[in-house]
């Protein structure tokens, strides 16, 4: 069956691209299309064609999935399919509606006459994927729209509405009515007034004075862009539409394309794409799985987490209740939120009356009998399991039933707090990450008893509340936490061994991080983690941990909030400032224990961070604490600042390579202090780097 159906209304004929959800481009769908095309160009009672799209899209480009396999480039590749197009006798039109995109776009650009539905999303977003529109886009935009519009357009990828372009050469004309009909009318008038076959590559780019415009441009995105080269790469390519004939400017296209298509920042932003696609998909949690009207919420707890939690059923209009057993805590926690939102209006970020109408939203409480009638219920109290099982009891008692009852909890076992009710199976963990408002991350913590309908409805919440949600089985400290509890342990230990804490950071920053792990810590507060020490060290006494962290938390030096913890820090400043007094410490201690200090190269620092995570992220895939591991590397980016030109850690293993991660991690055992017995390699690592593969296939 042809992806592209061929039919025929009197003289026209109609090719309707079908190839769903998107109509990607792959080679099963152009092959379609030339089929389509030489039907036509063969019928003599055809005198036009209609090119148009089945289903939500026009085409949302090439089919991305076939990237870095045989079939990008396999005849006919999308270049020959729209050379076919231009160099037809018959003229043909596309037709678009909801989404014309990347190649789908450029398609479009192949045919001679283009008309379009309003709302339909017009865009070149290929540099979003790493790349640069490679089938003519750089050099055919520019030759229908103003050039300043079309090269912020395949500079940035945004999307503009297809009526924006009335009256430009892109679209001969919106059709309010019926695509199709409106398409072929166009059609036959193109043959009675005989408006030819104009091509848009005979036509020349008018902007007078563009290089000084490009200057410009090339300054601004190298400024911008620094990790990813495909936008300067952009530039490059549109400069190519005004100083070179069409042909000369589409080679440099090409070569601009296949310089970028093996990147690994490219390589980077299409695992993320697909990454985030992926993370809501559960195989025994089907996409019609029935769900749980949301309607209203509640959050127990007033504190930072808890201001946060609630802000964000606010911003998607859920009316929330938060409630605090003290007043002054209350007044304190709707204090703070409004002040998120005047700074945010401040900044334009929302509409400075918007303050009020999400403020309407919140409304504070002190008694549990007050929120029973919520359909879900957030708490957000102190990271302590006696603390959790009297709200839990408490909520029992109080939420009507059918009430989803979620626990904040970063690390604590959502089995046990689900045990505390008579409803584990309206328990789940709602982990956000701080601060609640801003980060995308919500890792969703499925209990062994969770009901299925649960999941769906938080996986569907967190879509309305703007989060990325990523489903953890129960573990301590789940997906994110587990492993960046490995990742600190060995930064500990090479502060033993002899790194600075700003040598660390700086090494890990260098790659990209946001910020290194003693910037973190004492960000975050070095008591909180200490807490979370004290516990492992009491339920796993055997377990060698480095203790360097425990000296600064018993000097009171929680970070940021003491005025100094791994750095110190101005009054109400937050930069980082190495200081000696940490670094004498370091040298006492490490004479404490014995050690000759050595240097540690950043080379070390970094893989050591990153295989740390790594081998724990292969532990809690063989598990099934997480599905995937691209789950794993969308928890990295969305909620520990990893960079996203980099991947995640799952894909920076498989870039690097299993085989030579595994080697790494053998020298790292071979050093001969902290956990040696950490570096042995999960079983699943070994696997896969026996069979030459990698986590993410
Ligand atoms: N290729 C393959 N699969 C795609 C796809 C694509 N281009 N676009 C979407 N999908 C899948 C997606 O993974 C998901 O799959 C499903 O379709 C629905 O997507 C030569 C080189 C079009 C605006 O960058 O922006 O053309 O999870 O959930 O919210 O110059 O998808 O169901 O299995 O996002 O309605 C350039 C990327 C490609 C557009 C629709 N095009 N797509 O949004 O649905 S490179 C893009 C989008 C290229 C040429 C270059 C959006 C959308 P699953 P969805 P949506």
């Amino acid at each position: 069956m042809s992806q592209a159906p061929y039919s025929v209304q009197g003289d026209v004929a109609v090719i309707t691209m079908s190839n769903p959800p998107v109509n990607g481009l792959g080679l099963e769908l152009r092959r379609g299309i030339v089929e389509g095309l030489n039907q036509a160009l063969a019928d003599p009672a055809i005198q036009a064609i209609v090119l148009t799209g089945a289903g939500k899209a026009f085409s949302g480009g090439a089919d991305i999935r076939e990237f870095n396999t045989p079939k990008t480039f396999a005849e006919p590749n999308l270049g020959t399919v729209i050379d076919m197009i231009e160099r037809s006798p018959k003229p043909v039109v596309a037709a678009v509606h909801s989404v014309a995109m990347g190649g789908g776009l450029e398609l479009a650009l192949g045919c001679h006459f283009r008309v379009a539905s309003p709302g339909a999303q017009i865009a070149l977003p290929e540099v979003k994927l790493g790349l640069l529109p490679g089938a003519g886009g750089t050099q055919r935009l520019p030759r229908v729209i103003p050039f300043e519009m079309a090269l912020n357009m395949i500079v940035s990828g945004q999307a503009v509405m297809s009526e924006k372009f009335k009256g430009t050469r892109l679209f001969q004309e919106i059709i309010d009515g019926d695509l199709l009909t409106g398409a072929v009318a166009f059609a036959r008038k193109v043959v009675a007034e005989k408006l030819g076959l104009p091509r848009v590559r005979d036509l020349r780019v008018d902007y007078p004075n563009a290089q000084a415009y490009l200057q410009f441009a090339r300054n601004t995105v190298a400024a911008v862009a620094r990790n990813f080269p495909a936008p300067l790469k952009c530039v490059e390519a549109v400069a190519a539409s005004v100083s070179m004939p069409f042909d000369a400017g589409m080679k440099v296209e090409a070569k601009c394309f296949h310089d970028l298509i093996d990147t690994p920042e490219s390589k980077a932003l299409r695992h993320s794409f697909f990454g985030e696609r992926a993370a809501s998909k559960i195989p025994d949690v089907p996409d019609d799985t029935p769900t749980r009207p949301i309607r209203s919420a509640a959050v127990i707890g007033a504190g930072t987490m808890g201001g946060g939690i609630a802000m964000n059923f606010a911003n998607a209009g859920i009316p929330v209740k938060v409630l605090e057993v003290k007043q002054e805590a209350l007044d304190r926690g709707l204090g703070v939120i409004r002040k998120n939102y005047e700074n945010s209006a401040k900044r334009g970020r929302i509409k400075p009356e918007d303050v009020d109408k999400r403020m309407a939203l919140i409304t504070p409480t002190l008694s549990y009998s007050d929120i029973g009638d919520a359909d879900i219920v957030v708490e957000a109290v102190f990271e302590d399991m006696p603390v959790k099982e009297a709200v839990f009891k408490q909520l029992d008692e109080v939420m009507k039933p059918g009430a989803i009852l979620a626990s904040n909890t970063s690390t604590l076992d959502v089995d046990k707090i689900a045990s505390f009710t008579r409803r584990p199976q309206d328990v789940i963990g709602t982990h956000f990450f701080s601060p609640a408002n801003v980060m995308r991350l919500l890792e969703i913590v499925r209990g062994a008893k969770t009901g299925k309908d649960v999941l769906a409805t938080t996986l569907q919440l967190s879509k309305k509340i703007k989060k990325l949600g990523v489903v953890s089985g129960v573990c301590d400290g789940f997906i994110g936490n587990r492993m960046i509890n490995q990742y600190s342990r060995q930064a500990g230990f090479m502060l033993e061994e002899g790194a600075t804490p700003q040598q660390v950071d700086r090494a890990i920053e260098k790659l990209g991080f946001a910020m290194g792990p003693f910037r973190m810590a004492d960000l975050a507060g070095n008591d909180v983690g200490w807490f979370i020490r004290k516990r492992h060290y009491i339920e796993h006494p055997d377990m060698i941990s480095p203790k360097f962290g425990d000296k600064i938390c018993e000097l009171g030096r929680f970070g940021q909030k003491t005025g100094a913890g791994y750095y110190k820090y101005e009054a109400g400043k937050r930069d980082a400032i190495p200081d000696p007094v940490v670094e004498d410490m370091l040298v006492k201690y490490r004479a404490e224990l014995g050690i000759t200090p050595r240097k540690i190269s950043d080379d070390e620092i970094v893989h050591r961070l990153m295989f740390a995570l790594v081998n724990e992220g292969a532990k809690i895939l063989e598990e099934g604490i997480a599905l995937r591991a691209s789950d794993i590397d969308m928890i990295y980016l969305t909620g520990y600042g990893f960079p996203l030109h980099v991947g995640g850690p799952m894909l920076y293993a498989d870039i690097y390579g299993l085989y030579n991660v595994v080697n790494r991690m053998n020298g790292f055992a071979k050093l001969g202090y902290g956990d040696s017995a950490f570096w042995t390699p999960a079983p699943l690592l070994v696997k896969l780097a026996a069979e030459g593969k990698g986590f993410n296939g």
